[in-house]
């Protein structure tokens, strides 16, 4: 007999059914238990007679169940299933649950939860966020293949940093000392000069970051763009804005249950604004008496802009344009009308930057010379700069962290419930 997933018991003929889970709760009454099974599509209400049965039951053993269904509007779902076979095929040593799976509320730190991230995630709740997660990634897959990019998978392990900055972790790698990448930007661009011209990646990236907060991991996922034959920095931040319109339009449709779970509804996107770095400081100095770093909006100066923005436009979105220089990464192309700027943006989303990207120098004697500028010696970075010699097209890309705007569109407080095993300064177990 095949077994039938609780979501689509509703969609099958034969009112015999196969059902394979874990039991969720049992609801004991005189003569015979609702048992709920759950199983990674739902819950279902079980009706189960057989008083021996009953005897072994236990929250969280996992069970093999045969049965028939049965229409009941009083059961949650509109149907039951009565139990005619049960077969427990793993136990369940219940004592030893660390919190509460059935509960309304877990009653355990977010610390605990990831020490036991395996149980914790039995939740629906807490499963849920990476059912959204997994859609965002497969939307960000189906959109950008059919807008001719190629997927491509580049090594992690790399002979220098990218992003520049003291944030890099060492690997020994024989006899030479190696690096996990912080991100694929040297190779998404040599792979756009390569002939791709247009690539995407969905990959591990690595920060040493000394701080251990709500919205840094030290491990996590990137989905990185990059695209060839731009016009400008416009072309990408359009190409962001049809990415994050089509992903909106696509969650409503494939994670209804856990967007409502949530209590998130996603409003159609337009047009997203976008306001110079410049302008939006002078905006947070007059209207909120807010001071910003030099060529930067710090955390809190991007929840307040955010919060402005909401007003304003109406928009959970904000790309800032126009970052100085001096505060981005070498590749970065400088801004031939604006003395000392770059075509760089970042994209805020609820008050948090979700994305860097930018417009890339791609004459190579131009980026030789940039990179000497910025005290670096183009010979140690012979493989990428080698690649801009014949031909480089000007190009482009971004990286949108998966954590954080899995962590934003869910309302999550900490990047921590958005990261299925997270790594940061005080944790590499689980
Ligand atoms: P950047 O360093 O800004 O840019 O990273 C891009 C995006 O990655 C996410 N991110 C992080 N998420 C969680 N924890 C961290 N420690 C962390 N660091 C970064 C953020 C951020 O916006 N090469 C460029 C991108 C490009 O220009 O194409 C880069 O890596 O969401």
């Amino acid at each position: 007999m095949k077994r039938t997933f609780i979501s689509n018991i509703g969609d099958i003929d034969s009112k015999e059914v196969l059902l394979k889970g874990w039991i969720h709760k049992i609801k004991k009454f005189k003569d015979f238990a609702f048992a709920f099974l759950r199983d990674k599509s739902g819950v279902i209400q079980l009706v189960i007679e057989d008083g021996e049965i009953l005897d072994k039951l236990n929250l969280e053993m996992s069970v093999e169940v045969i049965g028939e269904t049965v229409q009941n509007v009083k059961s949650p779902g509109g149907m039951e299933v009565k139990a005619k076979e049960v077969r427990i095929v793993g136990k369940s040593y219940y004592d030893l649950l660390p919190f509460s799976i059935n509960g309304k509320d877990i009653n355990a730190s977010l610390e605990k939860q990831l020490d036991y991230r395996a149980i914790s995630l039995r939740r629906p709740d807490r499963r849920a966020v990476f059912k959204v997660q997994e859609e965002i990634v497969e939307a960000f897959r189906t959109y950008f293949r059919s807008n001719h990019f190629s997927e491509i998978h580049t090594p992690k392990i790399i002979a220098s940093g990218t992003e520049g900055g003291s944030e890099v972790f060492t690997v020994n790698y024989f006899e030479k000392r190696t690096f996990l990448a912080q991100s694929p930007q040297f190779y998404k661009q040599m792979m756009v000069g390569a002939g791709f011209e247009r690539v995407f990646e969905i990959g591990h990236a690595y920060r040493a970051e000394l701080h251990n907060t709500w919205r840094h991991l030290n491990e996590y996922v990137s989905l990185d763009v990059e695209m060839g034959f731009i016009k400008d920095e416009d072309d990408l931040m359009d190409l962001e804005e049809g990415f994050i319109k089509y992903l909106f339009e696509d969650l409503k449709d494939t994670c209804k249950n856990e967007l409502k779970r949530y209590k998130i509804s996603l409003p159609r996107i337009d047009k997203i604004p976008r306001i110079a770095l410049s302008d939006a400081q002078k905006i947070l100095l007059e209207e909120f008496d807010k001071k910003s770093p030099i060529g930067n909006i710090d955390a809190e100066g991007e929840a307040l802009f955010s919060k402005y923005v909401k007003e304003r436009y109406g928009s959970d979105f904000v790309f800032l344009t126009k970052y100085p220089a001096s505060k981005r990464p070498v590749y970065t192309m400088p801004d031939d009308k604006l003395e000392g700027m770059t075509r760089s943006f970042d994209l805020i989303y609820k008050g948090l930057e979700i994305t860097t990207g930018g417009q890339r120098i791609h004459d190579y004697e131009e980026l030789k010379e940039n990179m000497i500028k910025f005290g670096n010696n183009p010979e140690d970075l012979d493989f990428y700069v080698e690649s801009f010699k014949y031909g480089m097209p000007p190009h482009g890309g971004f990286a949108i962290g998966l954590e954080r705007i899995t962590m934003k569109l869910l309302d999550l407080d900490n990047i921590r419930m958005a990261t299925l095993l997270p790594r940061d300064m005080n944790r590499v177990t689980p």
